[in-house]
This record gives C-alpha cells, structure tokens and sequence, in this order.
C-alpha cells in the first residue's frame, strides 16, 4: 500500500466516523414524544370490529338471575362443614325439561355434580353447574338428562350429597 492509498483510506474511515457521529447526534435529539400526534405518518386505527362484543353476549348462557325456574335448590349456609345440612332439598323431585335454579345461600363455592364422587366414571356425565361462587345461583337443565334417579355430591366437600329425581 502506497502513502496516497493510506490516507485515502484513513479519509474515508474519518468521513465514515464524522457522518457517525452526525447522524447519532441528530436522530437522538428527535426522540419520538408521547401526544404528538402531527406526523405525516400518522394513521387512525380503524374501529374495532363490531361483531367482536356482539358475539360474546350471545355465547353466555341461560343467567340464573333471571330464568324463569322450575324448582330451587338451595346450598345451605354452613354447607362446607362436614356434618352439617347442606342441599335442600336432600331428594328433589322434577319434571324432565324443569330447569332447576341453584343457589348457593353459603359463603364458599360449592357445586351440584352427578355421581357417587370423583372416582365415580359417570362423575359429571349427566350434569354439573361447575363451581357456583358463594351467595350466587347456577342453573341446572334438565332437558336432557334420562327419567331416573341420580346422586349428587359436591365436589368440593364430596361428603355434601343429594338426590335428584327425573320425571
Ligand atoms: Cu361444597
């Protein structure tokens, strides 16, 4: 390498190093700042799809607060304490089609589950309200379930059971 080649090449190394540090410095003192909206970029998001909220109210369910029942059955306060009354009533006796509100008259959750326990293999195959939280209700159909007669239990405290019989 000649001496003219060394120095166009350190020339060109410098003039690298001074648009560095140029642009560094420019492009740093334009940070972009939060509430400016005036960009010539800037675009308004399109409004969300309308069906989004739509379809999620039509997904939910029969509300327990206001089906008109059949028949009630109640979780008694204190239910959660072995010994204690828990469904009433103990054997409750409907219509097939009857729909069945399930209040939860205890502080703690608690559910009405088809079956003898959790090693039952029919546990919840017939009906299930799943975790009803306390001092609210749940629903149970019976629409489809066979005429016959079924245990219940809560799965929570499998020692609450009951019996509901399908007409
Ligand atoms: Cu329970």
């Amino acid at each position: 390498m000649g001496l003219n080649e060394k120095i166009i090449f350190l020339g060109i190394l410098g003039i690298g190093a001074i648009v560095g540090v140029i642009s560094f410095t420019l492009f740093s003192d334009l940070p972009p700042t939060p509430g400016n909206t005036k960009s010539i970029y800037r675009q308004d998001l399109p409004p969300p799809p309308p069906t989004a909220q739509a379809s999620s109210s039509t997904e939910s369910k029969v509300d327990p607060a206001t089906v008109k029942a059949d028949a009630t059955l109640t979780i008694l306060e204190g239910a959660a304490t072995q010994g204690n009354p828990d469904y009433d009533p103990k054997e409750l006796s409907v219509k097939k089609g009857n729909i069945i509100k399930v209040e939860n008259a205890d502080s703690l959750p608690h559910t009405v589950t088809n079956g003898e326990g959790a090693n039952d293999p029919n546990s919840a195959k017939i009906f299930d309200t799943s975790l009803i939280m306390g001092g609210e209700a749940g629903i149970l159909q019976t629409e489809e379930i066979d005429a016959g007669e079924y245990t219940y239990y809560c799965t929570v405290h499998p020692y609450m059971t009951g019996s509901l019989k399908v007409e």
